[in-house]
């Protein structure tokens, strides 16, 4: 195998030029004496395979980094199923040009999607929504898993780069939102010679509304002005409770690669969620820009740092919720904390002092052990199996190790291509993850696959959990960029074969009678129809398929697709007009814009339909002032 150096430098480097950087850990001959597995005779290439008329067995669902959208692979087989526009238009689906998405969209053309994260209820992934946050414009979404359909979208006010989401509460109570970046709050001008003073993380504590689909900001806590990052949330005896991790409490302002890494500490911060929603009822909070705000040094008490080796990354609690484990990027360990230890050491006061108004707790009052494999270096991310083991990805050695949370024995490693973030274990974040599969999610894949170039796919391996060694089973090249996935059982999904026709919404049309347009001033209404293989936006007209309107006028296209069986979707683009939407069967879309081009513009479906679906043309004619 290749020896290769990762682009790292500064401490990292430091630290790797002493060792010995691509461990060659053979993982060893196959499970082949693996006793419980159905798995065991056979191939890799059966163990992926999943014949034309079967189904995967699980969704993985990816995040889609900086592309700002999300991507569904099928597992075992790995096979990518859809992209789920989210925060960035796609054309393909007419994301971000009908109305509903284009307001959600506001002016915002991309978003760095990290941390995608299913609605739980009682701690197991129920399969009804997912949600996401942007790092790039301070976003937070929320897709429909019966549709695969972004439904809301908030821009997130206070914070700058709500990193992870990976992160909802047992039964969805709240989403959080650690900030990456810290300013000053109202993103307000402040010399960054007054950072520590002026500049805040904020972390937002964001509720949804399933009856009407809306994100909804309950409060927010303005945290001193460090990096927030990776978070998880409690589980049954810490259910009331979440950790997330803080680097740059040296509150650098510049060369932060250097200047954040310099203390030997930084922190985790642990908070009760609980007793912050009841300060909230109580009124302690002060009113911000309209949100509520809790500030740590003054509403005191629910918040709390323990301290954790230099420059942490990833934290997540086990699933039976007795331990958070956090990982350093810079030290090569995984330090195990007691959740039972915090509660007594809390009760008792256990202090080492307080910063910004927050108690430190004692490190060894929390700590259970420090692990540190052999030669295992930059663990970020940790993921669990149906035993309670864990999975540590290492960035650096470019490696998965499994380890006994229990003991800090190390059980098993196996060597990935190359550089993993995050895994995701087979319902990996639930009170009871399933075991069978882990999927590394790779940054580099080098020479993997067909070189496209000096920039590579990024890579996702299927990795078999059921025999005694880890083995990969499986590589799929992905878009930009796998920060974070989870991975849910298929029969959790509920998915929906058609929409029902909303016979409440004005904008619908059933059939061919009800089409119309109608004028109002310089608003001109289309109530049109799409079906196979024609549109009728006016029955009673010359021509049906056409619309006729002035230079100028606002035009709102009112679109109903007729045609109630599965997968015939229609779409509907305008030549030279930029615009296109897609109508799913049963689904009223509407297309908004002004015709500020006079000419004759030919107007088709894009999605093809039937057999004469290039018959399925029209005409938008515009005639000059
Ligand atoms: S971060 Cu990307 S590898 Cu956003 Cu979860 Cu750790
Ligand atoms: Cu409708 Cu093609």
């Amino acid at each position: 195998m290749k020896k290769w150096v990762p682009a790292v430098s500064g401490l990292a480097a430091g630290l790797l030029a002493a060792t010995v950087f691509f461990a060659d850990f053979s993982s060893g001959p196959s499970g082949s004496a693996s006793t419980d597995t159905a798995n065991k005779n056979k191939s890799n290439a059966e163990k992926v395979y999943v014949p034309f008329g079967e189904k995967d067995e699980y969704y993985l669902m990816a995040s889609g980094g900086h592309s700002g959208q999300m991507f569904v692979y099928g597992v075992p087989s790995m096979r990518k199923i859809r992209t789920i526009p989210v925060f960035s238009p796609d054309s393909a689906t007419g994301y971000g040009y009908d109305q509903h998405t284009k307001e959600m969209l506001g002016n915002y053309t991309w978003g760095d999607l990290h941390h995608p994260a299913i609605s739980e209820t009682n701690g197991e992934y129920d399969g009804k929504y997912l949600f996401a946050t942007d790092v790039a414009n301070s976003r937070a979404a929320v897709v429909n898993l019966e549709t695969f359909t972004t439904r809301d979208i908030i821009d997130v006010p206070n914070t700058s780069g709500p990193h992870c989401a990976a992160f909802v509460t047992e039964n969805t109570e709240y989403m959080f939102l650690p900030t990456r970046f810290a300013v000053p709050i109202g993103s307000k001008y402040e010399s960054l010679d007054d950072y520590s003073e002026k500049y805040r993380g904020v972390m937002s504590a964001v509720t949804f509304d399933e009856k009407n689909e809306k994100l909804n900001i309950a409060y927010q806590v303005a945290l001193p002005p460090w990096s927030y990052d990776l978070s998880d949330a409690g589980k049954k005896m810490s259910k009331d409770w979440a950790v997330m991790t803080t680097y740059n409490t040296e509150e650098a302002t510049t060369n932060l690669e250097i200047n954040a890494s310099q203390a030997d500490r930084d922190y985790i911060v642990l908070f009760n969620w609980k007793e912050l929603e009841q300060k909230v009822k109580n009124g302690e909070y002060e009113d911000v820009d309209g949100q509520k705000m809790i500030f740590p040094e003054k509403q005191k008490g629910g918040i709390y740092l323990v301290p954790v080796a230099k420059s942490p990354h990833g934290v997540d609690v086990t699933p039976d919720g007795t331990r958070f484990i956090a990982s350093g990027k810079l030290a090569p360990a995984m330090t195990v904390f007691s959740f039972e230890k915090a509660f007594k050491a809390i009760e008792n006061k256990e202090f080492d002092g307080e910063r910004n108004g927050i108690p430190v707790l004692k490190y060894e009052s929390v700590m259970e052990r420090e692990v540190n494999p052999e030669n295992a270096l930059g663990p970020l991310h940790t993921q669990f199996d149906d035993k309670g083991m864990a999975y540590t990805t290492m960035f650096i050695s470019s490696e998965i190790v499994k380890w006994n949370p229990n003991t800090g024995e190390t059980l098993d490693r196996v060597a990935v291509q190359y550089s993993p973030g995050h895994a995701a274990a087979a319902e990996g974040d639930t009170v009871s993850p399933d075991g069978k599969y882990i999927v590394s999610l790779n940054k580099l894949a080098k020479d993997s696959y067909l070189s496209v170039g000096p920039s590579h796919p990024e890579s996702m391996q299927l990795i078999d959990l059921t025999g005694d060694k880890m083995e990969i089973i499986q590589s799929a090249p992905v878009d930009p960029e796998p920060h974070y996935a989870q991975m849910i059982k298929a029969d959790k999904i509920k998915t929906i074969p058609i929409y029902d026709i909303d016979k409440k919404n004005p904008a619908a049309v059933t059939k061919a009678e009800e089409t119309r347009i109608e004028r109002k001033g310089n608003e001109v209404h289309v109530y049109g129809l799409a079906m196979r293989s024609k549109f009728i936006f006016d029955a009673k007209a010359k021509r049906p398929d056409v619309i006729e309107v002035n230079e100028g006028d606002k035009v709102f296209i009112h679109l109903t697709n007729v045609d109630l069986d599965q997968d015939i979707t229609h779409g509907f683009g305008i030549n030279k007009y930029d615009l296109n939407m897609e109508v799913q069967p049963g689904q009223t879309n509407t297309l908004e814009f002004t015709a500020n081009k006079a000419g004759t513009f030919p107007l088709y479906c894009t999605n093809f339909c039937s057999a004469l679906h290039q018959e399925m043309t029209g005409y938008l004619l515009v005639k000059p002032k």
